[in-house]
Protein backbone atom coordinates (compact mmCIF):
# COMPACT_ATOMS: atom_id res chain seq x y z
CA UNK A 1 0.00 0.00 0.00
CA UNK A 2 1.09 3.51 -1.01
CA UNK A 3 0.63 6.38 0.62
CA UNK A 4 0.07 10.01 -0.65
CA UNK A 5 -0.51 13.88 0.75
CA UNK A 6 -3.34 15.37 -0.55
CA UNK A 7 -4.17 19.10 0.18
CA UNK A 8 -7.58 20.95 -0.93
CA UNK A 9 -6.60 24.18 -1.64
CA UNK A 10 -8.19 27.76 -0.01
CA UNK A 11 -10.20 28.41 -2.91
CA UNK A 12 -11.29 24.46 -2.92
CA UNK A 13 -12.61 24.87 0.39
CA UNK A 14 -14.01 28.44 -0.52
CA UNK A 15 -16.19 27.63 -3.56
CA UNK A 16 -17.67 23.98 -1.34
CA UNK A 17 -15.62 21.77 -2.63
CA UNK A 18 -14.65 19.66 -0.07
CA UNK A 19 -17.51 17.23 0.39
CA UNK A 20 -17.25 16.57 -3.68
CA UNK A 21 -13.48 15.91 -3.20
CA UNK A 22 -13.53 13.77 -0.65
CA UNK A 23 -16.51 12.07 -2.06
CA UNK A 24 -14.26 11.43 -5.01
CA UNK A 25 -11.37 9.72 -2.71
CA UNK A 26 -13.75 7.41 -0.99
CA UNK A 27 -15.72 6.52 -4.15
CA UNK A 28 -12.28 5.40 -5.81
CA UNK A 29 -11.82 3.09 -3.11
CA UNK A 30 -8.88 4.73 -1.11
CA UNK A 31 -8.70 4.97 2.46
CA UNK A 32 -7.98 8.41 3.93
CA UNK A 33 -5.82 7.70 6.88
CA UNK A 34 -5.35 11.66 8.26
CA UNK A 35 -7.43 14.61 7.82
CA UNK A 36 -7.43 17.98 9.19
CA UNK A 37 -8.70 21.38 8.15
CA UNK A 38 -5.34 24.07 8.70
CA UNK A 39 -4.68 27.44 8.41
CA UNK A 40 -1.05 26.97 6.72
CA UNK A 41 1.69 28.76 8.17
CA UNK A 42 4.19 31.10 6.06
CA UNK A 43 7.15 28.73 6.97
CA UNK A 44 5.34 25.52 6.81
CA UNK A 45 4.02 26.80 3.02
CA UNK A 46 7.37 27.82 2.20
CA UNK A 47 8.98 24.44 2.89
CA UNK A 48 5.99 22.32 1.47
CA UNK A 49 6.51 24.37 -2.07
CA UNK A 50 10.46 24.47 -1.72
CA UNK A 51 10.86 23.03 -5.25
CA UNK A 52 9.23 26.35 -6.27
CA UNK A 53 11.52 28.49 -4.24
CA UNK A 54 12.85 30.26 -7.68
CA UNK A 55 9.56 30.27 -9.55
CA UNK A 56 8.27 34.03 -10.97
CA UNK A 57 4.64 32.54 -8.96
CA UNK A 58 6.17 31.63 -6.36
CA UNK A 59 5.12 34.68 -3.89
CA UNK A 60 1.42 34.44 -5.35
CA UNK A 61 1.55 30.71 -4.43
CA UNK A 62 2.32 30.95 -0.93
CA UNK A 63 -0.08 33.57 -0.43
CA UNK A 64 -2.28 31.82 -1.59
CA UNK A 65 -1.65 28.54 -0.16
CA UNK A 66 -1.65 30.68 3.49
CA UNK A 67 -5.37 32.78 3.22
CA UNK A 68 -7.87 30.94 4.06
CA UNK A 69 -7.72 27.62 5.47
CA UNK A 70 -7.00 24.25 3.30
CA UNK A 71 -7.65 20.78 4.20
CA UNK A 72 -4.75 18.65 4.57
CA UNK A 73 -5.09 15.04 3.86
CA UNK A 74 -3.02 11.31 4.17
CA UNK A 75 -4.48 8.93 1.59
CA UNK A 76 -3.52 5.24 1.47
CA UNK A 77 -4.09 2.61 -1.41
CA UNK A 78 -2.50 0.32 -4.03
CA UNK A 79 -0.66 2.88 -6.42
CA UNK A 80 -2.21 5.80 -4.27
CA UNK A 81 0.31 8.48 -5.67
CA UNK A 82 -0.51 7.76 -9.05
CA UNK A 83 -4.35 7.30 -8.71
CA UNK A 84 -4.55 10.84 -6.72
CA UNK A 85 -2.43 12.44 -9.85
CA UNK A 86 -5.07 10.81 -12.25
CA UNK A 87 -7.76 11.93 -10.50
CA UNK A 88 -6.40 15.98 -10.16
CA UNK A 89 -5.90 16.11 -13.35
CA UNK A 90 -3.14 18.82 -15.32
CA UNK A 91 -1.61 21.21 -13.37
CA UNK A 92 -3.55 23.87 -15.43
CA UNK A 93 -7.10 23.06 -15.36
CA UNK A 94 -7.51 24.57 -18.82
CA UNK A 95 -5.77 21.21 -20.08
CA UNK A 96 -7.25 18.91 -17.54
CA UNK A 97 -9.22 16.29 -18.82
CA UNK A 98 -12.92 16.60 -17.66
CA UNK A 99 -13.73 14.00 -15.44
CA UNK A 100 -10.74 14.86 -13.08
CA UNK A 101 -10.99 17.62 -9.90
CA UNK A 102 -9.71 20.36 -11.93
CA UNK A 103 -10.87 19.44 -15.33
CA UNK A 104 -14.61 19.72 -13.46
CA UNK A 105 -13.94 22.77 -11.57
CA UNK A 106 -11.36 24.59 -12.62
CA UNK A 107 -10.32 27.36 -14.70
CA UNK A 108 -6.85 29.53 -13.76
CA UNK A 109 -3.59 27.30 -13.32
CA UNK A 110 -3.44 29.45 -9.65
CA UNK A 111 -6.89 28.44 -8.74
CA UNK A 112 -6.77 24.33 -8.95
CA UNK A 113 -8.42 23.22 -6.27
CA UNK A 114 -6.36 20.68 -5.35
CA UNK A 115 -2.81 19.57 -4.68
CA UNK A 116 -1.59 15.96 -4.58
CA UNK A 117 1.87 14.66 -3.92
CA UNK A 118 3.90 13.96 -7.58
CA UNK A 119 5.80 11.06 -6.43
CA UNK A 120 6.46 8.88 -3.46
CA UNK A 121 9.57 10.50 -2.69
CA UNK A 122 7.78 13.91 -2.69
CA UNK A 123 4.87 11.80 -0.77
CA UNK A 124 6.83 10.67 1.90
CA UNK A 125 8.30 14.13 2.67
CA UNK A 126 5.06 16.31 2.46
CA UNK A 127 3.73 13.58 5.04
CA UNK A 128 6.51 14.38 7.21
CA UNK A 129 5.90 18.40 6.64
CA UNK A 130 1.59 18.10 7.47
CA UNK A 131 1.31 15.69 9.83
CA UNK A 132 3.64 13.23 12.69
CA UNK A 133 3.02 9.49 12.11
CA UNK A 134 0.93 9.10 16.14
CA UNK A 135 -1.68 11.03 13.32
CA UNK A 136 -1.53 8.21 10.76
CA UNK A 137 -4.65 6.14 11.85
CA UNK A 138 -4.03 2.34 10.53
CA UNK A 139 -7.31 0.86 9.83
CA UNK A 140 -9.04 -1.26 6.95
CA UNK A 141 -12.40 -0.18 5.05
CA UNK A 142 -14.94 -2.95 5.36
CA UNK A 143 -14.88 -2.86 1.56
CA UNK A 144 -11.67 -3.33 0.64
CA UNK A 145 -11.93 -7.14 -0.52
CA UNK A 146 -14.26 -5.57 -2.87
CA UNK A 147 -11.74 -2.94 -4.42
CA UNK A 148 -8.58 -5.05 -4.95
CA UNK A 149 -8.53 -8.52 -5.98
P1 LIG B 1 1.14 20.47 -9.36
O1 LIG B 1 0.30 21.18 -8.34
O2 LIG B 1 0.31 19.91 -10.48
O3 LIG B 1 2.08 19.47 -8.76
P2 LIG B 1 3.47 22.19 -9.71
O4 LIG B 1 4.12 21.43 -8.61
O5 LIG B 1 4.24 22.34 -10.98
O6 LIG B 1 2.04 21.59 -10.09
O7 LIG B 1 3.11 23.66 -9.20
C1 LIG B 1 2.62 23.85 -7.91
C2 LIG B 1 1.52 24.86 -7.96
O8 LIG B 1 2.03 26.13 -8.38
C3 LIG B 1 0.42 24.54 -8.96
O9 LIG B 1 -0.55 23.67 -8.43
C4 LIG B 1 -0.14 25.90 -9.26
C5 LIG B 1 1.08 26.81 -9.18
N1 LIG B 1 1.65 27.01 -10.50
C6 LIG B 1 2.33 26.12 -11.25
N2 LIG B 1 2.73 26.63 -12.42
C7 LIG B 1 2.28 27.90 -12.41
C8 LIG B 1 2.33 28.99 -13.33
N3 LIG B 1 2.96 28.86 -14.51
N4 LIG B 1 1.74 30.16 -12.99
C9 LIG B 1 1.11 30.31 -11.80
N5 LIG B 1 1.01 29.33 -10.87
C10 LIG B 1 1.59 28.15 -11.19
MG1 LIG C 1 3.72 19.70 -7.55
Amino acid sequence: MEQTYVMIKPDGVQRGLIGEIVSRIEQKGLRIIAMQMRMIANDVARKHYAEHVEKGFFKLLIDFITSSPVVCMVVEGENAVTAMRTMSGATNPADASVGTIRGDFGLDVGRNIIHTADSPESSEREIAIHFTGEELIKYTRAEETWVYE
